[in-house]
């Protein structure tokens, strides 16, 4: 270092033997992690789908969006729906009731995607050791849940890496709603699920494991409208398409087991 300080201060020898052989082994450390980096988004999937905590990975990201923000992008709902109308065939499996980003204006598309990018997959992405860019959306679509209409969705999974909803309207415009995860809550593999129901505020985001088993629930009163979002890694500029299916729906089925060592993403343990 060119600019030196004394490290060790008023220390007694003793202790500067100490905080020096500390210092080396945690420079050994660092060597030994630079040694092996982690140079591909596909690596750090494969470390992230390996690791053991990914059964119970959820969490729930605060004000995504403003009011305000939710505001316009309802309104922009509301036009489309007025005029279009929703769509309830674009999931094969456990359909929903909804609209695709890509039905709206280009200014709207931009400001969700460059939104949710910087908000939810920067932010997740990175305590889950995943690196700017490495994920990308692989469907972007808006729900509405209403008692007269579609007012639930069946427990199941999704056929991608993370799965979220960001709320839109105000959870005072509706009763019931919210998600219920079951995550795996043991070590090991046969353990029973604990089933957990999570009611975000408007403009929140519940981020999860896509293979976590979770459902939306019934809406007795009311309507429920979010924002839904599939991610994975990205290739070429592209979400990965999972192997063995044309498009990233839904599917049933429980949590995939690793024989891999756990290891928390972002570390090297
Ligand atoms: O309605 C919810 O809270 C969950 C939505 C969901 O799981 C999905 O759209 O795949
Ligand atoms: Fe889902």
């Amino acid at each position: 270092m060119a600019d030196s300080f004394d490290l060790f201060g008023d220390t007694s020898p003793d202790d500067q033997a100490l905080l020096a052989s500390r210092s080396q082994s945690l420079g050994q450390a660092r060597q030994a992690i630079l040694a092996k980096p982690i140079r591909s988004a596909e690596e750090r999937r494969r470390r992230y789908v390996n690791w053991e905590g990914r059964k119970t990975n959820w969490t729930v990201l605060p004000a995504v969006w403003s009011s305000a923000e939710c505001d316009h992008i309802l309104e922009a709902i509301q036009d489309i729906a007025d005029r279009e109308g929703w769509e309830s065939d674009r999931h094969s499996a456990f359909p929903t009731t909804d609209l695709p980003l890509t039905r709206f204006p280009e200014a709207l598309q931009e400001f969700v995607r460059s939104s949710l990018t910087e908000r939810v997959l920067h932010t997740s992405g990175s305590t889950l050791g995943f690196e700017h860019g490495d994920l990308a959306f692989v469907d972007l679509f808006f729900v509405r849940y209403e008692a007269s209409g579609q007012r639930m969705l069946s427990p199941h999974t999704d056929g991608c890496l993370l799965s979220f909803n960001v709320l839109l309207n105000s959870p005072n415009e509706f009763e019931g709603g919210g998600t219920t995860v079951f995550p795996s809550t043991a070590s090991t593999s046969d353990a029973v699920p604990q089933p957990q129901t999570i009611h975000i505020r408007r403009g929140d985001c519940l981020l999860h494991d896509s293979k976590i088993m979770h459902s939306g629930n019934e809406v007795t009163h009311g309507q429920r409208i979010i924002c839904v979002g599939f991610v994975d890694t990205q290739r070429d500029g592209h979400a990965r398409k999972v192997p063995g299916q044309t498009h990233s729906g839904r599917m049933s089925g429980m949590l995939e087991h690793s024989s891999s060592s756990p290891a928390r993403p972002g570390t090297t343990g």
